[in-house]
């Protein structure tokens, strides 16, 4: 252990402990702003400074020493502060009152936490063009504060390395590599160096016109639909706690703003159990194309066209859920209310960016008409309710609208990682049993390791070895040992985001100080949970509109129309 003194008090903690990770510990505050739990730890924008003898050294990178005497608090370490904030600002694209990030901005908080009132250094500033070539994240250097959590968050955590710093010195910016548009890179779109920005320098495309636009067109009919993830993280944009569950009123507030139907994502969730189970139980049947794994993750997607190209055969051929969701609301649905699939728009509320990539993809697409027009975020959801005036914390519960809004607890949990695989489990292993079963909680997938592993013996003497990875580092990691043979797995589900979608790139940005506190991918998981056990029915076959879909539509799962409508191939 290590004994030493931070502001007269005395300290014992283990070596290695940085010195903020102590102050922080016993209630001091050090204000930081390229420090990221667990991601980013590069001493680079100096806030964080502490008075060290007579020196001045920043606390993130700091370890404890022995006989330390560290003083947070001096005149010379408030000057030291202030003057890194001011020259921060003094090349920053001051646009706080329409920036994206207002009032959600970390460099705004600590302007306003060092009490500084006009900036002493006005000078050059970096000029950089806005690069908006991708579908899904938009950069703009000139807000860019160069504390590299974008880059350790696309490296370390994402094993994509799209971004990074480049040239130096004044001209130093955060760029992919020959600062080609982010559109042309290996980005997967995944939004995750969005959630890690303190600023605004990087944001997703907005798409909100285009929804009041559809919604105020009297030729257009506009369906919308919501992913499992949203109704467990919507609240926080309106000062509820992390983990609200917001289900009833969110539906309320979409019929406010004016769609013409609100149906739930999950319908297609349930779907996509029995058209992946039935595929899953087919390969395992044939032998071909094991391991099969999940596709219903863009960023996931991508990142398997990049770096793994020989296993895209590997992917489930099922569309994602809103994808398939969206094919069957131009079809089933459209034919049904006798509709002209051309005059209806689909809106997706996700928690994910890339599916702004995802649904412009010319593999989704049925008789020249996309499946999903317009994805929105959560957080551009949103904006929009609050632009409407609707006090959502009052709203009262209100349900989807049905066929296509009706889903089981199984369908929940795809929000959460590990939960495809044990929505499927769920299924397969009933059908094998060809009895209802009670045990159905499969705790053994849940969870935030980053990779899980589950033999499950099925009730035909049969075995599934599954595997779970979120995060694509962890992703890799797993790729890797299927390919040289280390690991015999037959069934992988991967989604790019850590946790899954629960944290996804376009779900509320949860500031530096929240992460150290809270981990919000557990937080939001358990209102995954807890949704799943509060429905009735929890497995995704039970689900009656399913098996009426199949009687009056579909036929049978991997049938003729389902591969027509519900599954596709990606071969970049
Ligand atoms: Fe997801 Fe999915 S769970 S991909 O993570 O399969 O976005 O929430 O909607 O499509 O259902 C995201 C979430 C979402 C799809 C489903
Ligand atoms: Fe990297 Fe994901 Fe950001 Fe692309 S979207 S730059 S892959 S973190
Ligand atoms: Fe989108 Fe979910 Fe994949 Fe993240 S994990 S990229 S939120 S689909």
């Amino acid at each position: 252990m290590i004994k030493f003194k931070i502001d007269g008090i005395e300290l014992e903690v283990p070596k290695g402990t940085t010195v903020l990770e102590a102050a922080r510990s016993v209630g001091i505050k050090i204000p930081s702003l390229c420090y990221l739990k667990d991601v980013n730890k590069s001493s680079s924008c100096r806030v964080c400074v502490v008075e060290v003898g007579p020196r001045l050294i920043a606390s993130c990178t700091l370890a404890a020493e022995n006989g330390m005497d560290i003083k947070t608090n001096t005149a010379k370490v408030r000057e030291a502060r202030r003057t890194v904030v001011e020259l921060l600002l003094s090349n920053h694209k001051r646009e706080c009152t329409t920036c994206v990030r207002s009032e959600n901005c970390e460099l705004q908080a600590l302007a306003k936490d060092l009490n500084i009132r006009d900036i002493r250094f006005e000078g050059e500033k970096t000029t950089c063009p806005i690069d908006d070539s991708s579908t899904s994240v938009v950069r703009d250097q000139e807000k860019c504060v160069l504390c590299g959590r974008c880059i350790s968050t696309c490296g370390n955590v994402q094993s994509v390395h799209a971004i990074g710093f480049a040239n130096r010195g004044f001209s130093t910016v955060v760029a992919p590599a020959y600062h080609k548009p982010l559109s042309d890179t290996v980005c997967i779109n995944c939004g995750q160096c969005i959630m890690a920005c303190p600023v605004g320098a990087l944001h997703e495309k907005e798409n909100i016109k285009d929804v009041w636009n559809a919604i105020a067109d009297p030729d257009k009919y506009v369906v919308v639909q919501t992913a499992p993830a949203v109704r467990v993280a919507l609240g926080e944009e309106f000062g509820m706690p992390v983990g609200s569950r917001v289900t009833g009123k969110m539906v309320s507030a979409l019929r406010k703003l004016g769609f013409d139907k609100v149906f739930d994502t999950d319908f297609a969730a349930d779907l996509t159990i029995m058209e992946e189970g039935t595929e899953l139980l087919k390969r395992l049947e044939s032998g071909e194309n094991l391991p099969l794994m999940t596709s219903c993750c863009p960023g996931w997607v991508k990142f398997v066209e990049h770096f793994y190209p020989d296993m895209l055969d590997n992917l489930s051929t099922c569309k994602s859920p809103h994808q398939m969701e969206g094919a069957l609301i131009k079809s089933y649905f459209a034919k049904k209310m006798d509709i002209d699939p051309a005059k209806i728009t689909v809106v997706s509320i996700m928690p994910c960016v890339a599916k702004k990539f995802e649904n412009q993809r010319e593999e989704l697409s049925s008789e020249n008409l996309q499946d999903v027009d317009i994805v929105l975020t959560t957080r551009e959801l949103a904006q929009m309710i609050k632009e409407a005036g609707i006090d959502f914390a009052n709203l009262s519960d209100e349900e989807f609208d049905n066929p296509l809004g009706e889903s089981t607890g199984a369908a929940v949990i795809f929000g959460a990682t590990g939960g495809v695989a044990e929505a499927a489990l769920r299924t397969v292993f009933e059908i094998t049993a060809g009895k209802e079963l009670e045990a159905i909680d499969y705790e053994v997938v849940r969870g935030t390791e980053g990779i899980k592993e589950a033999t499950i013996e099925l009730p035909n003497g049969k075995s599934i070895n599954a595997a779970i990875a979120h995060g694509l580092a962890n992703a890799r990691k797993l790729l890797d040992m299927v390919k040289s043979g280390e690991k015999k797995i037959d069934f992988i589900e991967v989604m790019a985001c850590p946790g899954g979608c629960v944290t996804g790139g376009g779900q509320p940005i949860i500031d530096a100080k929240t992460r150290e506190v809270m981990d919000v991918k557990i937080e939001r998981a358990k209102a995954i949970y807890d949704e799943d056990k509060s429905l009735p029915i929890r497995k995704s076959h039970k689900n009656p509109y399913i098996k009426q879909i199949y009687e009056e539509f579909l036929g049978e799962p991997n049938g003729h129309l389902s591969h027509e409508l519900l599954h596709t191939h990606y071969q970049k």
